[in-house]
């Protein structure tokens, strides 16, 4: 692909302070010879954000987050800003994942919002979009990516600050992947969205699919046409497995 790959692991809310050290060390090790080929991203959950991003200082891997407000301060109990984010030594915040839009709620004028901030404190927004099997079933797939694509997706976004990851809701933790041919065809209309909304900009973008991306599955979806990486969740919390789709990307 003409885009340098980025591999992202996104833990959800899994791993203690323990976590850290051993997946830095496995990961950082590997990372010399292979950063000139591929971007990895680690998405721990808030609270190893500074153990994390301190442990793979120099290693070649960035740190992330899997949420942000879009206020930069304020009275939101148990909220996060992209500011803090930032000043933990995160590079990057996961918005609009699915499970979000599900178990909180989270509209496309919100996910818009909290990009907005990710831009603001200098932060990579990485936007999920992705239909569910109800959603497939009916044949509305590329009309609800599209839907969320046009109100998740800031004006100002830049490929250089935004990646787009395809999940579809139905493939999330399930062990289900979609067919080759399907990962191409929505990756394929995601581009020509992004085409008509940002121009020749959009060959820039990077398109992540994600949902149930393993060792065993990963050199087939990483070559798919339009596929310009994965975000991981499960096979992300082993180091061993997340290097081996990682060394798929390159
Ligand atoms: C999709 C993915 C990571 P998993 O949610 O964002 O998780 O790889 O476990 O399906």
């Amino acid at each position: 692909s003409k885009r340098k790959p980025l591999i992202a692991g996104n833990w959800k809310m899994n791993g203690l302070g323990s976590s850290a050290p051993e997946f830095v060390t496995v990961i950082g090790a590997y990372m010399g010879p292979m950063r000139h080929a591929v971007d990895l991203m680690v998405f721990p959950p808030a609270t190893l954000l500074t153990s994390f991003a301190t442990a793979t200082r120099g290693a070649g891997v960035l740190v992330g987050a899997q949420d942000c407000h879009p206020e930069p301060n304020g009275p939101y109990t148990g909220d996060i800003s992209a500011e803090m984010i930032a000043d933990a030594g995160g590079k990057a915040v996961i918005v609009g994942h699915s499970e979000r839009r599900a178990d909180h709620s989270e509209t496309d004028a919100l996910i818009r919002s909290k990009a907005e901030a990710a831009f603001r404190a200098g932060l990579v927004a990485i936007v999920c979009v992705g239909e569910t099997a109800d959603e497939r079933e009916q044949k509305r797939a590329a009309a609800v990516v599209g839907e969320q694509l046009q109100g998740s997706l800031p004006d100002a976004a830049k490929a250089e600050n935004l990646v787009v990851a395809y999940e579809p809701v139905w493939a999330i933790g399930s062990g289900l992947t979609p067919t080759i041919a399907e990962v191409e065809e929505m990756h394929g209309f995601i581009r020509a969205e992004l085409a008509k909304r940002f121009g020749a900009e959009s060959d820039k973008f990077r398109i992540l699919y994600g949902g149930s991306v393993k060792p065993a599955n990963a050199a087939e979806i990483l070559t798919a046409a339009d596929v310009d990486g994965a975000l991981v969740g499960g096979a992300s919390l082993k180091a061993a497995d997340f290097l081996a789709i990682a060394k798929a990307a390159q």
